[in-house]
């Protein structure tokens, strides 16, 4: 039997990409999922579906920029399914752009989306895991997270956050039994490229011919993180598509 087989997870952006294949893999290793996103029809898609296929989920329409939002989805999680056992961090934007376009909106949804958002996670479930002294907390930071490239200087940035804020939880959490990881992925067919708005940088993410793995490659590497046995604590997983450079 697996190892999440029973656990609940909430997932952040699961309306699409990377969260809703993490939904499907998990509800297939028996794990019930906790369905968080802004979109409620593909959420509540997806929950029809995970339920058709034998899984169970719920679903809770969630905007990671407000903080309560995130208090609410963690007490959601927790009075539909008894506990909380993974937070996954996975809502995130990626509105690529050189500076000096001054495409100060998108920087400052990229800094609400993917740092503020994630420290909301983080804070809504810390106190439900340490009471129980148990958990795992996992974040999608990215390969963007290792180094900085040329329009992508506030996106790296977040995702450079993002990363630090994981290893200084992974840390401060060492002597007890929850866990942390941060997953970093190559490029990754998603609907996150869609939202460049930078005619400079679009095209390069237009090239069909660009490697790039799938949302289930990524969903595996999280499934990987979260079914280690309790002595075993997986911090950080970079998943590249072989040809990427
Ligand atoms: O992209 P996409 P991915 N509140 O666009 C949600 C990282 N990553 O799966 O609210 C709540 O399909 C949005 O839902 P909705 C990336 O940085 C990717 O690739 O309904 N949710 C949707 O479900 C990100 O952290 C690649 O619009 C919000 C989801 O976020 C993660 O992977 C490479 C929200 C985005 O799904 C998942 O992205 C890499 C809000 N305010 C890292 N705003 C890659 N794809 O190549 C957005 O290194 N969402």
């Amino acid at each position: 039997m697996s190892e999440v087989n029973g656990k609940v997870i909430v997932i952040t952006g699961a309306s699409s990409g990377i969260g809703e294949a993490t939904a499907r893999k998990f509800a297939e290793e028996g794990a019930k999922v906790v369905l968080a996103a802004r979109r409620a029809d593909r959420l509540d898609a997806l929950k029809a579906s995970i339920e058709k296929g034998g899984g169970e989920a719920a679903v809770k329409v969630t905007d990671v920029t407000s903080r309560q939002e995130m208090e609410d989805l963690a007490q959601f999680a927790i009075g539909t399914f008894g506990q909380l056992d993974i937070m996954f961090n996975n809502a995130g934007l990626m509105p690529l752009s050189y500076m000096d376009k001054l495409k100060v909106d998108e920087w400052d949804r990229m800094v609400d989306v993917n740092i503020k958002g994630v420290l909301y996670g983080i804070a809504a479930v810390l106190p439900h895991m340490q009471e129980r002294n148990s958990g795992h907390i996992i974040t999608t930071a990215s390969v963007a997270a290792h180094g900085v490239f040329p329009s992508g200087t506030v996106y790296c940035g977040t995702k450079y956050a993002v990363r630090i804020f994981m290893e200084g939880l992974s840390k401060e959490l060492a002597q007890t039994n929850i866990k942390t990881t941060s997953i970093s992925p190559g490029v990754v067919e998603t609907e996150l490229a869609s939202f460049i708005t930078d005619a400079d940088v679009k095209p390069r993410f237009e090239d069909p011919n660009i490697p790039s793995l799938t949302s289930e490659d990524i969903a595996n590497a999280v499934f990987y993180a979260a079914s280690q046995p309790l002595g075993v604590a997986v911090n950080e997983v970079i998943v590249r598509p072989l040809h990427q450079g």
